[in-house]
């Protein structure tokens, strides 16, 4: 007998929205002020992780600077955080990747759960300005996840909070990391993006315009049944 899927958690960068530009400039404004020199290939790295760790990552980039006071890396955090939401004022219901709110709907209508599994402190107010608030059932509160992606801990903690076995969960994600954690859970992986680092997902298409709920269905059954 086929399993049905009873939760899909959603990452939001990459997924829903493309935030992963404004990430790239604040980050880079703050690199340059600190005279790292930071680039879009280096800016790979950072998708999916927390903020924390993305500045360690950067002042590691820059040799000696880790060295620095908890308080001193608290003040750059905030700050790139600062030009972080300077960027992203503009956004708008325009801003949500092709295919995902035909997705959101067709998940909504077949009667699955929806959750948000994202790294980011800022996704509420991200899904607000975005007005898709109204479709998840749950959002995980990046502040209260101990252990980032790559750890599970972010799926879990939506599949808990909703009472999911996880074995029964769908994630979707466009990070490696996010891919790692999803498999880790035990749930399975959707990834959008590149097979070049997205090749250990259990489904992958290369945009979120080929996301169809249906086909994500479809593979999840054939998943359980071995
Ligand atoms: P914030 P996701 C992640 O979002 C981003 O990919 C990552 O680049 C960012 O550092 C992280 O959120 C934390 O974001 O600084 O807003 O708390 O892909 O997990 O939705
Ligand atoms: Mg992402």
């Amino acid at each position: 007998m086929a399993h049905s899927a009873e939760l899909i958690i959603y990452d939001l960068d990459g997924v829903i929205t493309d935030t992963a530009e404004f990430h790239f400039l604040a980050w880079k404004q703050l690199a340059e002020e600190l005279d790292i020199t930071f680039d879009r290939r280096f800016n790979e790295r950072l998708k999916g992780i927390s903020r924390m760790d993305s500045l360690e990552l950067i002042l590691a980039l820059g040799g000696s600077k880790t060295a620095l006071s908890m308080e001193k890396k608290l003040e750059l955090a905030a700050r790139k955080n600062g030009y972080y939401l300077e960027l992203i004022e503009e956004i708008s219901p325009g801003h949500i990747l092709p295919g995902i709110k035909t997705l959101l709907d067709d998940n909504k209508q077949a009667g699955v759960k929806i959750a948000l599994g994202s790294a980011s402190k800022n996704a509420p107010h991200i899904l607000d300005m975005l007005e898709l608030s109204d479709y998840f059932d749950y959002i995980v509160d990046a502040a209260q996840v101990q252990k980032g992606k790559p750890d599970p801990e972010t799926f879990t903690n939506a599949a808990d909070a909703l009472g999911v076995a996880y074995e029964n969960c769908i994630g979707v994600e466009d990070a490696a990391a996010g891919v790692d954690a999803i498999n880790s859970a035990g749930m399975f992986s959707v990834a959008v993006g590149d097979q070049s680092h997205l090749g250990h997902a259990h489904y992958r298409v290369d945009d979120t315009k080929d996301l169809m709920f249906e086909n994500m269905i479809q593979c999840f059954q054939d998943w359980r049944k071995i």
